[in-house]
């Protein structure tokens, strides 16, 4: 529907507003309809609103997000911003000449010395400053209204994943409420639209706050600011407009009130002060102009046009998948009974379809193309000012796995704010490259973490501090983000990172008694072994996983040269040591193992969380269940020895290394176990993983790579496409005998749609993007344009070899039985 533009009206309202001090109803506000709950598989919904935060539900644009409570007349909006990081950037975080005490350290680790290297490595080769930073809440939007509302009745509130729009309705005393919330990526801007049936029903206050560090004014009768900052270095500023229609409106203090309208539009807009860059320490342009900038240009339009433009926007990316398991009378039920519910996934089979695309919406929200930071352990949701583990990027898996499903599942735009973050480390990381491993150490390195300043020191402390793959396994991300989309411009921009990253493993490798090449000192993530003689330690040289990360980045770095034609001679060189890597080795259970010796069956700790070990079956490529079937089994017996529980993210880990295994019943069971129901929110490290009401991965706490591991990892049942091979319905579970996916991309350029009955496939369409040649798999006998896939007799499933042309789609049809 139409109406003036805001900004029209505005200057002349606004000077005989202040004058009379109270606006009165002459604001014609937009007039338009809330969207009204519908029940849909790609909707989150409640009977009642929430009291705990992991009840609430989260909207965001990328960058700028609320968790939203649903009260009826008590409503918070907990605002946060992906850029708003406390304290301040710590360019000196390296231990001064920490490499002095290298060839100590090794020689110690050589000589079995493993207290003494501990000793040596924790002294030396840890960071001297405070890990403090954290990511932080932006504050509150509260709204209190004047009704108290003892009889609420027909209340609901839900998350519509599919336009990603946020809604609250609910009667009482006869009138019907309703609320609708959203972030736009497109305007730059948070909406809350609330609207009565009953003329004049809405008389409330609003405010903006924060824990510490803000400034609430009202600027005129319908406009808050808050500003502050987090420290020295991060300033922000939060604004609010109300635009009305009906009733008057007038500041107070830090809040406005409202007064008997009929229908209230809130715009609320942030910025801060923010700079993804090293060189400026951080530190960006004072925020007012661009919040001020986001209101103006979002006054300019109507509500209904916000929201159509928003949706369209959204959908761009969240429609390209479609997923279906069939739905039954359980999945009829609210969100919250669902999970309560679900057990062994039978019953309910569309709720892993609505986890799965949640898991999207997630990372839609929380990762558009341009955000200044990537998603962090939350994703954008942190209610807090010292969130768990700072909230941060922690790069022995958590970091890594937030980005599992970027290409797969057709986003992979969303890749980039990581790309572009790794590039921010090259910097920083050579300066600890040398500081700890020497001055002429060439390329660039980082460890356990990362955050919102650059860090790329080593943490503070045994075990979880001292770590060699944290950069190595960045880049197999830049890879990936190549390996999908098979764009050569795009390789050629990230290549110099690559070989970076690369060159600094090449200096510092060292070589085990038989001459092959590993790391030293070395750990396996937050990790600790046990030696034959009950030496317990820490640190270790050649740890599996640091060599598996190598093996990986060595193996890109040399497949790069080759595609770009560039570099031959360093093509060669990153080859010959990828292959003079000590290779994986099996240990007398049978098990893969996890560090230099056979000491896994001596852990302390058997059913530790970090599987790191398993690397090179996921994400690596190294193993295979189909290749290399004896590393397979090994990996298979590590992961009987740990057990299925855990944290969140390690039982969604273990989700992706069954799916790998091509045993799809497995992973599917590892999934009813992170979506059993939880409330805990205390920091449990194992065994305790699941999943919160509002359907975010409980570590617990909540951390949100087990929600986007869960898509990964169900991704992988349905099509994997390692060595150019594309593997249709490599483990389907026996739980989801019949569904389709469309959409899903395949490593080589290809997207892919697959439908299935009673548990066979039944029909697939690829469509080729840059016109490749590439090989199809199936356990299904198949055909493509008359040409019968033939059956390979080595790993039992049926193959064909084809090219491809440019956008050409090959519809795989599958032989009747
Ligand atoms: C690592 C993990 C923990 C947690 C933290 C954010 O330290 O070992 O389980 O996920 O990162």
């Amino acid at each position: 529907m139409s109406c003036e533009p805001n900004q029209m009206r505005r200057p002349k309202l606004f000077a005989l507003s202040v004058a009379i001090g109270l606006f009165s109803g002459f604001k014609k506000a937009p007039v338009s309809q809330t969207g009204t709950f519908q029940q849909s598989n790609t909707t989150l919904w409640y009977k009642t609103p929430a009291d705990q935060w992991t009840q609430a539900l989260p909207i965001g644009n990328g960058r700028f997000g609320a968790m939203i409570y649903g009260q009826p007349f008590k409503e918070r909006l907990q605002l946060n911003d992906i850029t708003v990081w406390s304290g301040d950037p710590q360019p000196d975080a390296d231990r001064k000449n920490a490499y002095r005490y290298l060839d100590t350290i090794r020689k110690t680790i050589r000589e079995g010395k493993y207290q003494e290297a501990q000793d040596l490595t924790g002294k030396h080769f840890t960071s001297p400053a405070p890990y403090d930073a954290s990511y932080q809440t932006l504050g509150d939007v509260l709204v209190q209204f004047a009704e108290t509302g003892d009889k609420v009745t027909n209340y609901r509130r839900w998350l519509d994943i599919d336009k990603a729009t946020a809604g609250v309705s609910f009667q009482s005393a006869g009138n019907t409420y309703s609320r609708e919330l959203f972030s736009s990526a497109a305007d730059q801007v948070m909406l809350q639209h609330l609207v009565s049936a009953r003329q004049g029903g809405l008389t409330f206050t609003v405010n903006l706050s924060r824990v510490e560090r803000a400034k609430t004014r009202f600027v005129a009768p319908d406009k808050l600011i808050m500003t502050g900052n987090t420290g020295n270095t991060l300033s922000y500023e939060v604004q609010l407009t109300i635009v009305n229609k009906g009733g008057k409106i007038k500041g107070v203090d830090d809040g406005l009130q409202i007064e008997g309208a009929d229908e209230v539009t809130m715009f609320i807009t942030a910025a801060t002060s923010y700079v993804l860059d090293y060189g400026k320490g951080f530190k960006g342009n004072d925020p007012h102009e661009r919040a001020d900038q986001q209101m103006k240009n979002a006054l300019n339009k109507s509500y209904d046009q916000l929201k159509e433009v928003h949706i369209k926007d959204y959908q761009q990316y969240f429609r390209r998948v479609k997923f279906n398991l069939g739905s039954t009378a359980a999945a009829q039920l609210p969100t919250d009974e669902r999970l309560k519910n679900y057990g062994d996934g039978r019953k309910d089979p569309a709720f892993a379809t609505l986890f799965y695309q949640y898991g999207r919406y997630l990372l839609i929200s929380s990762s558009r193309p341009d955000n200044p930071l990537p998603s962090n352990s939350q994703g954008i949701w942190g209610d807090g000012l010292d969130l768990p583990w700072k909230c941060d990027y922690k790069s022995n898996i958590n970091y890594q796995m937030n980005y599992w499903q970027a290409e797969q599942a057709n986003l992979a735009e969303l890749h980039l704010p990581m790309i572009r973050m790794i590039k921010a480390l090259v910097e920083p990381g050579t300066k600890t490259a040398k500081t700890y491993y020497g001055p002429d150490i060439p390329g660039w390195f980082y460890g356990y973490t990362t955050n919102g300043w650059g860090w790329t020191s080593p943490g503070a402390a045994l075990p979880w501090g001292v770590f060699n793959g944290g950069s190595g396994w960045a880049c197999q991300h830049l890879w990936e983000h190549y390996a999908f989309g098979r764009d050569k411009a795009y390789l050629r921009s990230v290549y110099p990172i690559l070989k970076g990253a690369a060159e600094f493993y090449l200096a510092t490798m060292v070589k085990d008694e038989n001459g092959r090449l590993i790391t030293s000192p070395s750990t396996s993530p937050e990790n600790s072994f046990t030696t034959d003689q009950g030496i317990k330690g820490l640190v270790d040289e050649g740890a599996t996983m640091e060599r598996s990360i190598i093996w990986d980045l060595f193996n890109n770095v040399a497949q790069a040269c080759e595609d770009l034609n560039i570099d031959p001679d360093f093509k060669q060189q990153v080859r010959n040591a990828r292959d003079g890597i000590r290779p994986l080795q099996i240990g007398k259970a049978g098990q893969l193992m996890e560090w230099k010796e056979d000491w896994d069956m001596n852990a302390e700790e058997i059913h530790h969380r970090h599987v790191s070990h398993l690397f090179a079956l996921h994400p690596g490529h190294q193993i295979t269940a189909l290749g290399t079937p004896e590393l397979a089994d090994a990996a298979k017996k590590t992961l009987e020895v740990r057990g299925d529980d855990g944290t969140g993210w390690s039982i969604a880990w273990k989700e992706n290394f069954w799916a790998r295994l091509r045993d799809g019943n497995r992973a599917h069971k590892l999934l009813s176990y992170q979506l059993r129901y939880t409330s805990e929110t205390k920091t449990i490290m194992s065994a305790a993983g699941g999943t919160y009401p509002n359907l975010f991965d409980a570590h617990p706490p909540f951390q949100i790579d087990g929600n986007f591991g869960a898509v990964a990892g169900m991704t992988e049942l349905l099509l994997q496409s390692q060595d150019k091979v594309l593997d249709l319905l490599p483990a389907l579970p026996d739980a989801w005998p019949d569904g389709s996916i469309s959409g899903l991309r395949a490593r080589g350029g290809f997207e892919v749609s697959l439908n299935w009955k009673s548990g066979k496939l039944s029909k697939a369409t690829i469509r080729s993007i840059n016109g490749e040649p590439f090989v199809i798999r199936s356990r299904a006998a198949f055909k493509v344009n008359g040409q019968q896939a033939v059956l390979n007799k080595k790993n039992r499933h049926y193959e064909l070899s084809l090219k491809s042309r440019k956008n050409g789609v090959y519809g795989v049809s599958v032989a009747v039985t």
